[in-house]
């Protein structure tokens, strides 16, 4: 980061030199390098505890930069919590709720209200509001943000809502191609490579081109949303067979899952940031840019959960809480740490208020700037809560939460059963202290439902076609939806 800049006249010549790059009395505008990897663990990367990882890349971001210990999703699944990142906006106030196209249960207790598959374009996101300030903007890998059979389908890519490039982004929320995560890819807005390519270096590679072509007094923003973690399960066959290996070994003191290609598919995240980070660093620019790194649900696994209770797709820990790493070169404390509660939501006004932007409350509207934590102003937000609203059927059943200070309440909409835990002292969540501590949960219950009418959340209404034998019954829901 270069210095700030004192004097009038030098402002003033500088000004005259890379007028884009710099906001009178501000710091220069730094890049941004958001790194979004899907289905990521709590127990995924090496500085979060994993031993049978291996992420030294990731690892060494975190020891430049500030790693936090309650950051959240602001949903147990994809579509919601990558919505809420480029909105600033909680996915029950967006009334986009579930993974798109999600599943329905005809027969069971409770009826799904009719949420949206899109994001509106009323909206200002956030790669729209930094291109407005002057930034490149580019989109690498997972969207998974289009409303799949409508008429506006087309009209829902990266490019309609703010970025300049999409390499890869359309509404898979997987890799459905032929060669799954190897060439061919069979993407739409990717090329196929050549046999034996493989998606996350691919994906690098057009980032690191992306990189080359910036030009230098324009600020950029490079979004790589890596399909990786994400099912299914495929890695490099040199990396395979290394945590096989490693697999037959390994003294396994954390119950972590011994899966040889999931393994090797975090080594191959971990080389791709490396690739990316190595690029700042020879483009001269590290020093100017933001990189953070964080997941947009927990992994697919218990034992990718770092001993939290359960993963994506369910109510607890596992499912929403996220290893978050931001490196801001001259501001973040190399090697720190921060275990105040931050979501999804946060990074929209955070890196508005990085870039010596006005905050835009009328857009980010449940998102916290977090630059007081991160340049160490602050320990804490002016913030009391944050708030889950999940009025679908998955792995749980329909669910709602909130997490003020160290307590975490939820409520379960089919029955109104409650759980109450204190993450501090309990973070499994093993212990249920709804019983043990009724006003705690009925006042934090009162205050989930009156946060649930503040953002007009979607509920759910009974079902007139249940049927309690049957109620398990799937099928996908392709309905249109605007
Ligand atoms: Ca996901």
């Amino acid at each position: 980061m270069k210095k700030f800049i004192e004097s009038a006249s030098s402002i003033v010549l500088l000004a005259t030199l890379v007028t884009p790059l710099v906001v009178a009395g501000q710091d220069v505008q730094p890049n941004f390098v958001f790194l979004l990897v899907d289905d990521l663990g709590w127990g995924d990367i090496g500085c979060y505890g994993s031993e049978f990882y291996e992420t030294p890349h990731i690892d060494r971001l975190a020891s430049e930069g500030m790693r936090f210990g309650n950051a959240y999703a602001a949903c147990t699944v994809c579509s919601p919590s990558r919505a809420a990142i480029l909105t600033g906006c909680y996915p029950a106030r967006l009334k986009l709720t579930d993974w798109i196209t999600g599943h329905q249960r005809p027969r069971a207790k409770l009826s799904v209200p009719n949420w949206k598959m899109k994001l509106d374009h009323e909206r200002v996101l956030l790669p729209e509001a930094l291109k407005e300030a002057g930034y490149a903007t580019a989109f690498f890998g997972k969207w998974h943000l289009m409303p799949k059979g409508a008429a506006d389908f087309d009209q829902h890519y990266p490019t309609s809502h703010g970025f300049d490039l999409n390499v890869g982004g359309c509404e898979w929320g997987q890799p459905a191609g032929p060669g799954r995560y190897f060439s061919p890819f069979g993407m739409p807005n990717l090329d196929d490579g050549k046999p034996g390519d493989f998606l996350t270096d691919k994906l690098t590679d057009a980032a690191v081109t992306f990189l080359d072509s910036t030009k230098r007094g324009q600020p950029f923003l490079l979004y790589f949303s890596y399909y990786t973690l994400h099912g299914p399960l495929m890695s490099p066959p040199e990396l395979t067979a290394k945590y096989k290996q490693k697999a037959k070994r390994f003294e396994n003191r954390k119950n972590e899952l011994l899966d040889p290609k999931r393994a090797g598919m975090v080594e191959s995240l971990d080389n791709s940031v490396g690739r990316v980070l190595a690029k700042l660093v020879e483009l001269g620019i590290a020093g100017d840019t933001v990189v953070i790194l964080t997941g947009d649900n927990g992994g697919n696994f218990e034992e990718t959960s770092g001993g939290l209770r359960n993963f994506k797709g369910f109510s607890h820990e596992g499912a929403v809480r996220e290893p978050c790493v931001v490196k801001w070169p001259g501001k973040t404390t190399a090697n720190s740490k921060c275990d105040e509660v931050v979501i999804g939501t946060d990074f929209y006004p955070t890196l508005l208020e990085m870039a010596g932007l006005p905050q835009r409350p009328d857009q980010h509207q449940d998102g916290v700037s977090l630059v007081p934590l991160l340049d160490g102003a602050s320990t804490e937000l002016n913030r009391d809560a944050v708030y889950w609203h999940y009025p679908h059927y998955h792995r749980t059943n329909p669910y709602g939460a909130i997490r003020e200070d160290d307590w975490k309440l939820i409520e379960f909409y089919e029955t109104g059963e409650l759980e109450l835990y204190n993450l501090r002292s309990d973070p499994s969540e093993k212990s249920n202290l709804a019983q043990a501590e009724p006003d705690r949960a009925q006042r934090l219950l009162r205050k989930l439902r009156d946060w649930r009418v503040s953002v007009d959340a979607q509920m759910m209404t009974d079902n007139p076609t249940h049927d309690p034998d049957h109620a398990d019954e799937r099928i996908k829901d392709r309905r249109n939806k605007y």
